[in-house]
């Protein structure tokens, strides 16, 4: 696998991105930081050991979806490296009930660290602050919750919702009209894209672009294709689709793909590129956008750890050694930055197996 970033671009990209979302005001992954009923408490200590054979507990949006794989062999790499036990849990629909499940069940096995990628901002949370009350550290990862200690954002929601913004503008010439085909209606991360796509489509440079409806196929694949063809259905002169979501747009790619819209509707969002390359290739989609998926798992496990050893409580200043990743501060209370996303296209998909 090509790595998507040269080790010592990281901190950088990172700092850079940090910068950015502050300059622009916020979006809701950053008023969810601000509401955060965790958060940092303490003082660091940044030589504390990483104590050996801590329990941590991924517990990501859903199971059996391509994007976790990833992320979550990111994450046993690096409790691996760190000497603990990493144990994934979670459902097969992306639902904030049956992560309450999978928190509990996560506190009664005495978990060091949860690390989760919420489905909801606040349906967690009682489970969430009775497994911290516990003793466990509790990270959000993916997609944030109102309550937990820390959250390891992918990139920043302004630059993710600007991507989309600029690809889908490219692909209609900076005029037509889209609509977005998002995951569930109450994932925190989706709906800061989303947001922050919105305001983009503010500025004067996309004025001529025009989102007509947001619907949401839930993070399963058949109802994202449903959703699509019912987009079609009630658009029936659509220009283009953007989804903020890989199942999604895996979807929404395949049935443009085997329809008379083929070429006629753009097809854009967030993908992994052994997904998306066949719709690449066969002229469907021209571009879409994504980070690393490994590598946020892999720095989500390094900052649980970290955080359950007191060598960060999370504030702003704080900075830490995620194993090969490098060093990575907090350029805000609560919330490190992995990095900038990265555009794929027919140059370039083959580079990259993930
Ligand atoms: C899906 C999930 C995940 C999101 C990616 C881009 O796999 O909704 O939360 O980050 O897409």
């Amino acid at each position: 696998m090509i790595d998507l970033r040269p080790r010592h671009m990281v901190f950088v990209a990172a700092s850079a991105v940090t910068l950015m979302t502050a300059a622009c005001g916020g979006t809701t992954i950053d008023d969810a930081a601000e509401e955060d009923t965790g958060g940092p408490t303490g003082t660091a200590d940044p030589d504390a050991e990483i104590p050996e054979d801590l329990a941590i507990d991924f517990l990501p949006k859903q199971l059996n979806n391509p994007f976790f794989d990833l992320v979550n062999d990111g994450g046993q790499e690096a409790v691996e490296e760190l000497g603990g036990q990493a144990t994934e849990r979670g459902g097969t629909e992306a639902t904030a009930d049956s992560q309450v499940e999978y928190i509990n069940a996560a506190g009664q096995a005495g978990s060091d660290v949860i690390v989760i990628a919420a489905n909801d901002p606040d349906a967690v949370c009682p489970a969430l602050d009775e497994a911290r009350d516990n003793g466990a550290a509790i990270v959000g990862y993916d997609s944030d919750a109102n309550c937990t200690d820390v959250f390891v954002n992918q990139s920043s929601g302004e630059l993710i919702g600007r991507t989309m913004a600029e690809m889908i503008s490219d692909e209609l010439d900076g005029g037509g009209t889209f609509a977005i085909l998002s995951a569930t209606p109450n994932a925190t991360n989706q709906n800061a894209w989303i947001e922050a796509l919105e305001q983009v489509l503010e500025e004067d440079d996309y004025a001529d672009l025009e989102l007509v409806d947001t619907v949401y196929g839930n993070d399963d694949d058949l109802e994202s294709f449903q959703e699509m063809q019912g987009l079609m259905q009630s658009y029936p002169d659509l220009d283009g689709v953007v989804s903020p979501t890989t199942v999604g747009l895996a979807a929404a790619s395949r049935y443009i793909s085997d329809s008379e819209y083929q070429g006629e509707v753009a097809v854009t969002g967030l993908g992994t590129p052994n997904q998306m390359r066949e719709f690449v290739k066969d002229g469907t989609v021209d571009q879409f956008a994504l980070w690393d998926p490994h590598d946020l798992g892999y720095l989500a496990g390094y900052t649980g750890a970290a955080l359950k050893a007191g060598q960060i409580t999370g504030a702003e200043g704080e900075s830490f050694t995620a194993g090969e990743l490098g060093e990575f501060t907090f350029e805000t209370d609560g919330e490190i930055v992995l990095g900038p996303p990265l555009v794929f296209n027919d140059d370039n998909v083959d580079d990259f197996d993930f």
